[in-house]
């Protein structure tokens, strides 16, 4: 089994700034948690970030020829972006929707989600540790339902 693992715009800033909302973790450090979870697991996983939404459309197009599911974090087009949305369920892949803040306590215009009607499951809140989570259910669901997106 193959997890692609999406990070959307700014989070390759993670650990340099704003510690105080999503912890001192850098996202190498996400990506290298992600891994070991994965390890154990038995599953394969690879790691995908950019600042252009148009990248991140290419590559869920390009990479659900070889992976079997999405784990996202779509940062700020979480809350703009139909397009990812179209992306995601126009590869009829089942994907799990992750956030390092607790999305709901925030600002209002983070309480709504292009994505989270659509996808397997959300977590958030947890900081790094939502990805293991979402790994998790991501990994647990294609298990249960092999054939269903
Ligand atoms: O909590 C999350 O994971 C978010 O997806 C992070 C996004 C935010 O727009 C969403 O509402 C919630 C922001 C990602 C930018 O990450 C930064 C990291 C460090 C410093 C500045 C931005």
């Amino acid at each position: 089994m193959r997890i692609a693992v999406l990070h959307g715009p700014n989070l390759r800033l993670l650990g340099r700034r704003e510690p105080q909302v999503y912890g001192t973790d850098t996202l190498g450090d996400i990506d290298a948690r992600i891994g070991d979870e994965a390890a154990s697991l038995e599953v394969e996983v690879e790691s995908f970030q950019s600042n252009h939404e148009g990248d991140l459309l290419d590559f869920i197009d390009e990479a659900s020829a070889r992976v079997d599911g999405f784990l996202v974090n779509p940062g700020a087009l979480t809350h703009t972006s139909v397009a990812l949305r179209d992306a995601l369920l126009g590869v009829s892949l089942p994907f799990v929707e992750v956030h390092l803040s607790n999305t709901a306590a925030r600002e209002p215009f983070r309480h709504r989600s292009y994505l989270s009607d659509a996808a397997v499951g959300v977590v958030f809140g947890f900081g790094a540790y939502s990805y293991l989570l979402g790994l998790r259910g991501l990994v647990a669901h294609l298990r249960e339902h092999p054939d269903e997106p």
